[in-house]
C-alpha cells in the first residue's frame, strides 16, 4: 500500500482553480471516504439513563403544552454525530415522548417511517389508519410511512414512550416532510394483534387469496404480553451461549416488519452473558426490564430498566444480566433490513 498524496502536496493556485470550479480531488480524501477493514465511526457507544431522562421530559410536560410541542419529545442524540443532528446513531432517530392524561397529538403522516416502543404507564393510544392501538408497557406500535397516526391518553398517570424513526436517512435524502391531517374515525376496536393475528403461523384465510396484494403492514401493533410469554417458552428450549431472541415479523410474509428499520427483543437469561454477533448494522438497545452491562467496543454501560443505548455498526458487544435470579428483557432497534435491500448487509464471525 503506497502512501496517497495530499492536498499541501498540490500546488496553491492549482487547489484554487479546482475550488473556483466546484471541483475536488478524491486522492487525499479516498482513504477517509474507503477506509481498509472497517468503516469509520463517530457514533459513540452511548447510554441513556431513564432515571436522568425521565425528570427531564417531566418538567417538559410541565414548561411546553402540547399544542405547542405537537410531538412532546426529547431527542437522544449521539454526541459522537452532533447533538443537533438528532442521531442515536448515523440512521437511527431516537426519542422519548410524553403524553399526559387527556392529552392528543394531532393526526399526521409523514415520508419517514416510525414505530413506538412503550417504556411507562397506562391508557395512551395510537390511531393507525383508524386503527386503535392500545399502548401498553413493551408492546410495540407501527407507524409505517404514509399512514395516518395520531396519539391520546385516556388514562391517569404520564405515558412514555420510544419513538425510533429512519428520519436521519430521509432527511439526508432531502425526502422527509409531513402532512397535517382531520382526528381520524376509528374503524376497528380491538386491533388486529387481537382479532386477525393470534397466534404464529395461522392467519386470515382471505389474506391469502390476494397474498402481498392486500396490506403492506398487516399488523401494527405488537403487544409485550405476546413477546414476553413467547421469550419465556423460546427459553426452554434454547441452549446456554445461544441467544433467546425474537425478530418482529410481517404475519402474512415472514419479512422484516418495516422496510429500512428492524426489531427484536432478546432476553438474558439469570446470570447470562451473551456476546452479540458482530454485524455491519447499527443499533439501539431499550431496556424492557432487569439491569446488567453492556460491553460496546471496550466501553462498559451499566444499565437499568428503561435505559436506551447506542451501538455502533460493526461494533463488538456483550451483554450481561447482573441478576442471577431475574431475567431481563431488552428491545433492539437496527438498519439492518435497510443494509440487506441495498446488498452491504454483513455478519461477521
Ligand atoms: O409521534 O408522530 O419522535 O412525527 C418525531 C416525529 C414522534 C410522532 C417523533 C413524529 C413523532
Amino acid at each position: 500500500m503506497s502512501e496517497l498524496g495530499t492536498l499541501e502536496d498540490l500546488p496553491l493556485d492549482y487547489r484554487q482553480g479546482l475550488t473556483a470550479r466546484n471541483l475536488v480531488p478524491l486522492w487525499p480524501a479516498l482513504r477517509a471516504a474507503l477506509p481498509y477493514g472497517i468503516p469509520s465511526r463517530r457514533t459513540a457507544p452511548t447510554l441513556w439513563r431513564y432515571q436522568d431522562v425521565r425528570p427531564q421530559l417531566l418538567e417538559a410536560g410541565r414548561l411546553t403544552p402540547i399544542e405547542k410541542a405537537e410531538r412532546r419529545v426529547l431527542v437522544l442524540a449521539n454526541p459522537g454525530l452532533g447533538l443537533e443532528n438528532m442521531q442515536a446513531t448515523p440512521s437511527i432517530y431516537i426519542g422519548m415522548q410524553l403524553i399526559l392524561p387527556g392529552e392528543t397529538a394531532s393526526n399526521h403522516r409523514h415520508s419517514p417511517s416510525a414505530v413506538r416502543f412503550v417504556v411507562e404507564g397506562e391508557g395512551g393510544f395510537t390511531v393507525v389508519e383508524g386503527e386503535k392501538c392500545p399502548m401498553e408497557p413493551g408492546d410495540l406500535i407501527l407507524t409505517p410511512s404514509g399512514l395516518w397516526h395520531e396519539h391520546g391518553h385516556a388514562g391517569t398517570a404520564p405515558v412514555v414512550w420510544m419513538d425510533a424513526l429512519d428520519l436521519p436517512l430521509i432527511y439526508g435524502l432531502e425526502a422527509s416532510y409531513c402532512t397535517e391531517g382531520a382526528p381520524q374515525a376509528i374503524r376497528n376496536e380491538p386491533d388486529s394483534s387481537q382479532t386477525r393475528y393470534r397466534r404464529a403461523g395461522l392467519v386470515p384465510w382471505r389474506g391469502r387469496a390476494q397474498a402481498q396484494a392486500w396490506a403492506d403492514y398487516p399488523l401494527v401493533r405488537f403487544p409485550w404480553r405476546e413477546a414476553k410469554a413467547a421469550l419465556a417458552d423460546l427459553a426452554g428450549v434454547t441452549a446456554h451461549g445461544e441467544a433467546v431472541r425474537l425478530a418482529y415479523v410481517n404475519p402474512e410474509t415472514g419479512a422484516d416488519c418495516m422496510p429500512i428499520l428492524g426489531f427484536s427483543v432478546l432476553q438474558l437469561r439469570p446470570g447470562e452473558s451473551l456476546r452479540l454477533p458482530r454485524h455491519s448494522a447499527s443499533s439501539v438497545l431499550n431496556v424492557v426490564d432487569g439491569a446488567g452491562t453492556a460491553l460496546i467496543d471496550g466501553v462498559s454501560l451499566p444499565f437499568e430498566q428503561a435505559d436506551t443505548l447506542a451501538v455502533p455498526t460493526h461494533a463488538e458487544v456483550r451483554l450481561e444480566n447482573a441478576s442471577s435470579t431475574r431475567p431481563a428483557h431488552l428491545f433492539v432497534v437496527d438498519d439492518a433490513p435497510m443494509q440487506k435491500k441495498l446488498g452491504f448487509y454483513e455478519v461477521f464471525a
